[in-house]
């Protein structure tokens, strides 16, 4: 894939930038702070000493989860991650916190994440997805024009662009996508690509495959899975219903893939790189592994349902990571069987917590339970 050809103007820029900020702290703005890589992101960027600004959408209920440990009451002195009201299909909102918060790196985390859900709504994947990140390097081309300095710009693309192209995936795979949230990021990963070369922005796509942890959304097969079995091993639950067992991933830990953007956006030149671990495995293996891990037949409480199945799957999904190992010097450092390992000690916590509190009489309906068995 192509990288920028207007080089020169990054260096000059980055220069310029290196002279001003090199006593200041740092800031950046994250789109999507309160999602599992927005939190991950948060906790390192503040680690390193970065003013972290994030952008929030609306909602009914809290959904600041993830970041509330990050939290300090701005009324006292030293607040270091600030919130912003926003959302991606919001220009002038995104505008406007562009120009509040003047950052010097923006991270584009923010999306209608859900594979399956976008086969329900397409438009509204496709307009936050694609169309909101037109939006928002739209409101940063003009913004880096009146400032006049140098913003690094990283955008989540996702190996779902890659779709049924045949493993391994790298760089150079042509992409084919296979639903409405992979069609939308392709244009997402082209509309950046774009606005490198045509307008010399500093942007870097990163093109990460599956990434989970403990703060991952329940609705994704892994969490779904350690969370069953987190219930099934207090007694709280007896079945599992999933899709498609045969799909293959290559899953990573979300920790340790946050890194990796950040090293993207520390380069002389922006470029696009695959993150991934080089290994791939089957949901069955993750749900065999799961169960086994808090001693459970994973065949006695498993059944398959039809209706999470996709209308098209992608079967399998391999990266290879090689440039980002050789130029970012990036790798991941938590394996298959420890990431599946945390996951379901936190999910047994979990749920030893909801058997507690249904044991001293105060049984609520599980959080989400309107959405029993995810999607
Ligand atoms: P996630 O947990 O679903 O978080 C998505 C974030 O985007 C949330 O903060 C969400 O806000 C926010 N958001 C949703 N719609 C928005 C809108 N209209 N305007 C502004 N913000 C909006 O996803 P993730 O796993 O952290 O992934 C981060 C990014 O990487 C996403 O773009 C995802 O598509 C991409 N990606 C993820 C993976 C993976 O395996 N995790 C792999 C490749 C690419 P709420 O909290 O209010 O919902
Ligand atoms: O966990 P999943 O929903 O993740 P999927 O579709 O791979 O997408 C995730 O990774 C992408 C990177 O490649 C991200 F861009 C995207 O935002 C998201 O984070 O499903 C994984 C596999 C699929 O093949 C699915 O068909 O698990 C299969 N599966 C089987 N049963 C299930 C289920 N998936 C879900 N969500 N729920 C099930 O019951």
């Amino acid at each position: 894939m192509p990288s920028s050809d207007s080089g020169s103007s990054f260096l000059l820029m980055a220069h310029a930038n290196l002279m001003v900020t090199s006593c200041m702290a740092k800031r950046a703005l994250i789109i999507g702070v309160t999602g599992q890589d927005g939190s991950y992101l948060t906790e390192f960027l503040l680690a390193k000493g970065y003013d972290v600004h994030g952008l929030m959408r609306r909602a009914s209920l809290f959904n600041t989860d993830r970041v509330d440990h990050l939290y300090h009451d701005p009324h006292l002195a030293g607040a270091k991650l600030t919130l912003h009201y926003g959302d991606l299909t919001d220009g002038t909102a995104l505008r406007r916190v562009l120009h509040t918060v003047d950052p010097d790196e923006v991270y584009n985390l923010g999306a209608q994440s859900h594979v399956k859900v976008s086969f329900d709504i397409p438009e509204y994947t496709a307009e936050v997805v694609a169309v909101g990140t037109l939006r928002l390097i739209e409101a940063l081309r003009d913004h880096v024009m009146h400032r006049g300095r140098l913003v690094r710009y990283y955008q989540a693309g996702s190996s779902e662009m890659f779709g049924a192209a045949p493993p391994p995936q790298s760089e150079r795979t042509p992409f084919y996508p296979r639903s409405p949230y992979g069609v939308s990021k392709a244009a997402a990963h082209w509309f950046a690509v774009n606005y490198r070369e045509a307008y010399g922005l500093f942007i870097c796509n990163g093109i990460l495959f599956n990434h989970e942890s403990p703060r991952r959304g329940e609705t994704f097969v892994t969490r779904k899975v350690t969370r069953a079995v987190g219930r099934i091993s207090q007694g709280l639950q007896d079945k599992l219903y999933l899709g498609n067992l045969e799909a293959q991933r290559d899953w990573g830990y979300a920790g340790d893939y946050v890194e990796a953007m950040w090293l993207m956006l520390q380069r002389e030149r922006p470029d696009d790189y695959v993150i991934a671990t080089g290994e791939a495995h089957s949901v069955r293996d993750f749900v065999q592994l799961a169960f086994a891990e808090a001693g459970l037949d994973w065949q006695r409480h498993v059944a398959v349902d039809d209706r999470y199945f996709r209308p098209t799957e992608v079967d399998a999904l391999l990266g290879d990571a090689r440039k980002a190992r050789r130029l970012l010097g990036w790798q991941p450092q938590v394996t298959f069987v420890e990431l599946i390992r945390m996951m379901v000690a936190r999910d047994i916590d979990l749920a030893r917590r909801e058997l507690a509190v249904n044991q001293a009489g105060f049984a609520d309906p599980a959080r989400g339970a309107a959405l029993a068995g995810g999607d």
